[in-house]
């Protein structure tokens, strides 16, 4: 049998801690864009059960507006980084959940690799009325007894059982069934929690059982004797000198709180350095699931959304407004850059083109979602018509909006978005000319839109005026791979 409290349990359960505050964070900066929580995919204005926010919009509402407008700015001092950084927030989040899982995955691996799970792990159901007891001992102001020969007591034992081996992976698994890539690939994974919806709101609850036990067990450590359960967990030994404890476990805390302060200043002073640098370990994982994963959905009509938000106000200009008018009989799609053939097409000639339909669902970065039915030309039609030359890379689509007319807040320039070759040709790809079975609607991006229904909302342009073929995009707007990449410092990737 193993020591208590070996050398690799006491660095292991240190750095659970430093990334599970890390997690908490960026997770609390990513409900900030989207403070609501449902049980429903549909997920209209008002039906949500637990509402983070003092704004209020109705899908009825007189006044426009968009979902950005439901985004809440909180406090750099619990949200990572805060003050409306989306892009930022997850960047921190999806770039902390790779440690966090590789080092449960080290600690469960040497949990059984040294016998120390039969401190972990029940064998017998007489654990869970002993647990009842224990806890019923605390209730009494007293200290139930360890299970001889091991180091925790019954409920204690249970406690950690449950939050190592059930509630972290249901916190990862929860987590994925975030992701619109996977749930574009497996959409029966998604149902497993109740649709996106539902695995938001879990998640959610989880990491608020993670707060719980956190807040427990500190309480218990102290019940249990501060100066030697401080000496066991920092220095892997109770007998050990307590004032080293208490200095080694104060130093390893400051720490922590020291690195937050410092992350969290540089990542809204630096904010573009701070995309850049996380980005970096951020891309590779989304890319293995956006590379692998193709969209195959097929909702049913029933599933279509009765309310389905909007992001982004139309172009508010007059020459749109008179295209509009004439139902875009005047409107003409450009397509040029690194083409054997530049074209330039009416919405007939699109038409003509192709008749693609998919009932699919839209996954805001935000975190709403919406069914619908769209309809129009699959992309590969165009890319195959227009012959894209050996370079070209990347497809540019430049949108009407100018968004620092319809939206300000120190946002400027036409939205505009880019995604990589293979994207465009993937088979749920289309440029949208219907929705729901009538042409666009204004808001929705009429005359034509892009869906790819394996990313991120943002990624599929509304309003678009042309598309480029280019071989980088390090020389398109700020160079970061789209309009919300430039101005809000999203990531690039937009799998998950
Ligand atoms: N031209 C343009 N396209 C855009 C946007 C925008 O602001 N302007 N917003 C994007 C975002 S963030 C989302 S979630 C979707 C929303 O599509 P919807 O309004 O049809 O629901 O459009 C995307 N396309
Ligand atoms: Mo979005």
């Amino acid at each position: 049998m193993p020591a208590f409290f070996p050398y690799w349990v006491v660095v292991l359960h240190f750095l659970n801690i430093f990334l599970m505050f890390l997690l908490f964070r960026s997770g609390l900066e990513v409900l900030s864009a989207f403070p609501k929580l449902y049980w429903h995919d549909d997920c209209p204005p008002g039906r949500e059960w637990l509402r983070l926010s003092k704004k209020m919009y109705g899908a009825d509402s007189r006044r426009p507006w968009t979902s950005l407008d439901e985004e809440e700015s909180w406090s750099p001092v619990v949200a990572l980084p805060g003050r409306k950084n989306l892009g930022l927030g997850r960047h921190w989040h999806f770039m902390t959940v790779q440690f966090w899982i590789l080092t449960g995955a080290v600690y469960v691996g040497l949990v059984v690799a040294t016998g120390y799970w039969h401190y972990l792990v029940p064998t017998r159901w007489g654990l869970v009325p002993d647990s009842i007891n224990s806890i019923g001992t605390y209730l009494r102001f007293e200290i139930p007894p360890k299970i001889p020969g091991q180091p925790f007591e019954p409920a204690q034992k249970l406690a950690y059982f449950v939050v190592i081996f059930l509630l972290a992976p249901f916190q990862i698994a929860t987590g994925a069934a975030m992701s619109p890539s996977l749930l574009a690939r497996l959409p029966w994974y998604g149902t497993l929690f109740g649709g996106k919806q539902g695995a938001r709101s879990l998640h959610f609850l989880g990491m608020c059982a993670f707060a719980s036990f956190i807040v427990v067990h500190v309480f218990l450590v102290v019940v249990h004797g501060l100066p030697e359960e401080l000496a066991a967990i920092v220095l892997g030994d109770a007998g050990a000198d307590r004032r080293l404890a208490l200095g080694v476990g104060l130093s390893g805390l400051l720490a922590i709180v020291v690195f937050h302060v410092v992350i969290t200043w540089f990542s809204l002073r630096y904010r573009r350095r701070t995309q850049r640098l996380l980005g970096r370990m951020v891309d590779p994982m989304e890319k293995v699931l956006s590379r692998t994963a193709s969209s195959h959905q097929a909702y049913r009509q029933q599933d279509i959304s009765p309310y389905h938000r909007v992001n982004g106000y139309p172009p508010p200009g007059q020459e749109y407004a008179a295209m509009a008018v004439d139902d875009f009989r005047d409107y003409r799609l450009m397509v040029g850059g690194l083409v054997g053939r530049p074209l330039s097409l009416s919405l007939q000639d699109l038409r003509a083109l192709g008749d693609q339909h998919q009932v699919t669902k839209h996954n805001c970065i935000q975190g709403w979602t919406a069914v619908a039915e769209w309809a129009g030309v699959p992309l590969a039609r165009l890319v195959a018509e227009a012959g894209p030359q050996e370079a070209a890379r990347y497809l540019v689509f430049y949108a009407l909006d100018d968004k620092g007319l319809t939206e300000g807040e120190g946002r400027y320039g036409f939205f505009y978005e880019t995604i990589p070759i293979h994207l465009a040709t993937a088979p749920q790809t289309i440029l949208a000319l219907d929705m729901n079975g009538a042409p666009l609607p204004i808001e929705h991006g009429a005359p034509v839109r892009l869906r790819v229904e394996t990313q991120l909302g943002f990624k599929m342009v509304k309003w678009i005026a042309a598309i480029e073929f280019v071989a980088g995009v390090e020389d398109i707007g700020m160079g970061m791979g789209g309009w919300r990449e430039d101005q809000q410092y999203y990531a690039r990737a937009a799998g998950i």
